[in-house]
């Protein structure tokens, strides 16, 4: 079986960099072939580090509280470059101050998110997560 690929990174002007640093640990050592992107990464770098790896996800990391001004679009754009079946995934501190995890959801899954982690996420449930939606896609 081809091992999945997925593209990691902080989104936008965001230079927190442990976070992604960690999850793309995690996910290599769940079997994943990871693509890091690392700090300060422009949406359309997504975009295009996912179409030259064929890859099946997209992980992003955002701590400094612009996540929705970076990403709105984003899944459009993501249509458009015909990544429409790559899972769409974000983390972090998705907004300035004090966070609501149920409304961070329900607003980062309007801009087209597969899903959407607060900061204290168990990262073993998150891979878990990602495994049964590839598997749900038919992709592992
Ligand atoms: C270390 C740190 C810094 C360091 C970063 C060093 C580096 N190179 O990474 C420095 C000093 C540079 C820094 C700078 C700034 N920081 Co800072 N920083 C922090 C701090 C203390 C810890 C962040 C961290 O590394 N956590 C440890 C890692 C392991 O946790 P994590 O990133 O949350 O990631 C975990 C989960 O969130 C999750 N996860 C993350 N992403 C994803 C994605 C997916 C898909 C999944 C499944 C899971 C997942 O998994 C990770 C592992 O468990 C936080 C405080 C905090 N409580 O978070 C503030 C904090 C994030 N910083 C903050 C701010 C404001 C800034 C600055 C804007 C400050 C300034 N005025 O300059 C700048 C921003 C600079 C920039 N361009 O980004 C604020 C953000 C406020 C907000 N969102 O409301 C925080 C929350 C501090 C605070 N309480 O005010 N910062």
């Amino acid at each position: 079986m081809k091992k999945p690929t997925v593209i990691t990174g902080t989104v936008g002007n965001d230079a927190h960099v442990i976070g992604t640093k960690i999850l793309s640990r995690a996910l290599r050592e769940a079997g994943f072939n990871v693509v890091e992107l690392g700090i300060l990464t422009p949406t359309d770098e997504f975009i295009k580090a996912a179409i030259e790896t064929d890859a099946d996800a997209i992980l992003m990391s955002s701590l400094y509280g612009m996540a929705e001004l970076d990403v709105t679009g984003f899944k459009e754009k993501c249509i458009e470059a015909g990544l429409d079946d790559v899972l769409l995934y974000i983390g972090g501190i998705l907004g300035v101050g004090r966070r609501d995890a149920k409304e961070d959801e329900e607003k980062f899954k309007k801009l087209g998110f597969d899903r959407v982690f607060p900061p204290e996420t168990e990262l073993k449930l998150a891979i878990g997560d990602l495994w049964a939606d590839l598997k749900a896609k038919g992709k592992v």
